[in-house]
């Protein structure tokens, strides 16, 4: 159980759970189009065990169970993604009916259950014909978003509580074009530059697109770490702060301030889009509620290859070896309230990884402790008003394939069993009949 009460956080502060399409819904029947996660995790090597959300947890089938485990939680709402090529099988051009018919069975069935949808539009699972074409590096994308945005906005916009636009710019663009750990898993600085630049004018774009057709509460959600440096030397505060410029201000700063921060421009130079800052005032567009998915710190060292260099720090870990640090939640929001904005802040995601098993009393912690950052952030100023765990089901943990399990109800891949753990059960007791 937890500690803490949901009177704690007052009338009106939104409990959910999030998801995302390719990491859960499976059928691909339907006529949705490939995507760069099918390629990516096809390809031997990149996905542990070669798994790949062929089949995931069948939520395109079983979404009716789904909606009623949240509904039992107790939870206020669901934080989901649309698939764009569900929706638009070649990324432009042609709807799929079967992909609109299929959200609108998912938003009615929440509506239904009294559970508000939070949508995000995109969470990685890019059309792969749009890849043929370049991509987050091509600046065309910004155009085929928006369109994107738009055909989501007239058939949806109209039900859904809030629309996020894009999940973790950071990772669609530095992890997937200059780590190369995620779809399409590039290791090259233009185009990471690319994709860095596009990804927001692509998600200015879409707020003015999802705006000019009926939708509204809109935002964007992004994944923010605590950077520390490893010790007290010049050269490590130096890692910590190219860290921090990497991992949050390029992000923060661009969308909420329209400015990027000068050490990254001036370590990107000439990869860079030119006539980039022409855009800034489309990537700053003025927005409505912004999401923070936060898991854990970064420490960094000088590192003689220039970049920041990334070391262990001393912390209890979670399954995935990420250390447990719910401080960090504190000083992000804290942070961003005082630094950044003060429209409402959400933490659209939040949780561990745990072995596999029902009962999680560790992630319990983790989830008390972590809610516990949230109230300390709000003493301190910071205007929270909603909390999403991360994530509903055990699920595609992308690189991690099915090894790494996040679910606070488990998932049997084999028959499609859902059970709850012990973690589903302590938010439950929290939020039960009080919604
Ligand atoms: O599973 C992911 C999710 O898709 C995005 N945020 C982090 C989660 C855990 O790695």
């Amino acid at each position: 159980m937890f500690s803490i009460d949901r009177k704690d956080f007052g009338p009106g502060f939104t409990f959910g759970v999030a998801t995302a399409a390719y990491q859960i819904e499976g059928g691909q029947g339907d006529g949705r189009g490939p995507s760069i996660w099918d390629s990516f995790s096809a390809t031997p090597g990149n996905v542990h065990n070669g798994d790949t959300g062929r089949n995931a947890c069948d939520h395109y089938e079983l979404w009716p169970q789904d909606l009623d485990l949240i509904r039992d939680g107790g939870f206020d709402g669901y934080r989901f993604s649309f698939a764009w090529p569900r929706l638009i099988p070649e990324g432009t051009g042609a709807v799929n009916q079967a992909g609109l018919d299929f959200y609108d069975r998912l938003i009615d069935g929440m509506l239904e259950r009294g559970i508000k949808p939070y949508a995000t539009l995109y969470h990685w699972d890019l059309p792969s014909t749009l890849q043929d074409r370049g991509g987050w590096m091509n600046r065309d994308i910004a155009g085929w978003f928006g369109d994107y945005a738009a055909l989501v906005a007239t058939k949806f916009g109209d039900r859904l509580e809030a629309t996020a636009t894009i999940n973790e710019p950071w990772c669609v663009a530095f992890l997937s074009h200059f780590i190369g750990a995620h779809a399409p898993g590039y290791r090259d600085i233009r185009a990471a530059a690319r994709a860095m630049h596009h990804v927001l004018y692509a998600h200015g774009t879409a707020v003015d697109a999802l705006r000019a057709n009926g939708a509204r509460n809109l935002g964007i959600v992004l994944n923010l770490e605590k950077s520390e440096p490893a010790g007290d030397a010049p050269g490590d505060l130096a890692a910590a702060n190219m860290g921090d410029a990497l991992a949050n201000r390029w992000y923060l700063g661009g969308v909420l301030k329209g400015k990027y921060p000068e050490e990254v421009t001036n370590w990107l130079g000439e990869h860079l889009p030119s006539g980039y800052e022409r855009d800034m005032e489309v990537v700053s567009r003025p927005l409505d509620w912004l999401g923070i998915n936060y898991y854990t710190r970064g420490i960094y060292k000088a590192s003689p290859a220039g970049l920041p260099q990334k070391v262990d720090g001393p912390l209890e870990r979670t399954d995935i070896g990420w250390e447990i640090y719910p401080k960090g939640l504190t000083d992000l929001l804290v942070r961003v309230s005082n630094e950044y904005t003060k429209i409402p802040l959400y933490v659209t995601e939040n949780g561990m990884a745990e072995v596999e098993g029902d009962d999680d009393p560790r992630r319990v912690t983790y989830y008390d402790d972590h809610l516990k950052a949230v109230l300390a952030a709000r003493e301190q100023g910071a205007d929270v008003r909603g909390y999403f765990a991360w994530s509903l089901l055990d699920n595609f943990e992308w690189a991690e394939g099915y090894n790494k399990r996040f679910g606070i109800v488990h998932v049997d891949y084999q028959t499609q069993v859902r059970t709850p753990k012990s973690s589903y059960r302590a938010f439950q007791g929290m939020l039960h009949n009080t919604r």
